[in-house]
């Protein structure tokens, strides 16, 4: 089987939910590279389909789009739940998550120097609504009782915001057992102490 190669910028961005499920997932994949000024020369802007990255390919089959890579990536490991009802949950799950995420983004590229506090005063209404669901599904994870995609974004932003704001899931402890016991996953636990995950840098433009 051919190997998987994964084009992105070198940092962790729309790139890391697709990195962080292989990597639990035992998979290996061929990371390619592109720095500012590779990317800045246009090129390799110009053969990609939206214009962006991250690309991914499989073979003969080349993809855009981080979410679509995602879901592509989750019917083909078999993480998208066990039926139709639950990929529908995974589904409106991964789509929170996907709203938090775009808040965080926003954030970071726009807002930072100015609407940091109105994120902190706002951020644990939105981690509350986590917080319950995890609380109610006694399987431990989003949907079910198995890992899915959306397990691995809503970790990532986890994560993030205890970078952003080290006191944010004080008063969750379901958001803090869930990122403790996603994050003790053997595999999960050994990228997360990697030169790789550490080195690179969450976001492009150096704020976190
Ligand atoms: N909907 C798309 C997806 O989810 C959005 C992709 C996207 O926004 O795949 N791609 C951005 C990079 S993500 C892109 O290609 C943000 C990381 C920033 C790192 C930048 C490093 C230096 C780049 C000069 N942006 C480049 C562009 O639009 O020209």
């Amino acid at each position: 089987q051919m190997a998987y190669v994964l084009t992105y910028f070198p940092v962790r961005g729309r790139a890391e939910a697709i990195r962080l499920m292989l990597k639990d997932q035992g998979k290996d994949w061929t990371e390619v590279t592109v720095t500012r000024d590779m990317w800045l020369e246009g090129t390799v802007k110009n053969s990609c389909l939206f214009g962006q990255l991250p690309k991914f390919e499989d073979g003969d089959l080349t993809l855009y789009q981080s979410n679509a890579i995602r879901r592509y990536l989750a019917r083909k490991l078999g993480i998208y739940g066990k039926d139709d009802k639950e990929e529908a949950f995974i589904d409106m799950m991964d789509d929170a998550v996907q709203d938090l995420q775009n808040k965080y983004i926003k954030l970071i590229y726009q807002e930072y120097d100015t609407k940091k506090e109105d994120y902190f005063k706002q951020l644990p209404c939105d981690l509350a609504r986590f917080e319950k669901i995890l609380t109610c599904n006694e399987g431990g994870f989003l949907v079910g009782k198995q890992i899915s995609f959306a397990d691995y974004a809503l970790l990532l932003q986890l994560l993030n915001h205890e970078v952003l704001c080290p006191s944010a899931l004080d008063n969750f402890p379901s958001l803090q057992a869930y990122r403790d016991r996603l994050s003790a996953r053997p595999n999960i636990k050994a990228y997360l102490e990697s030169h790789a995950f550490k080195n690179t840098p969450i976001n492009g433009n150096g704020k976190q």
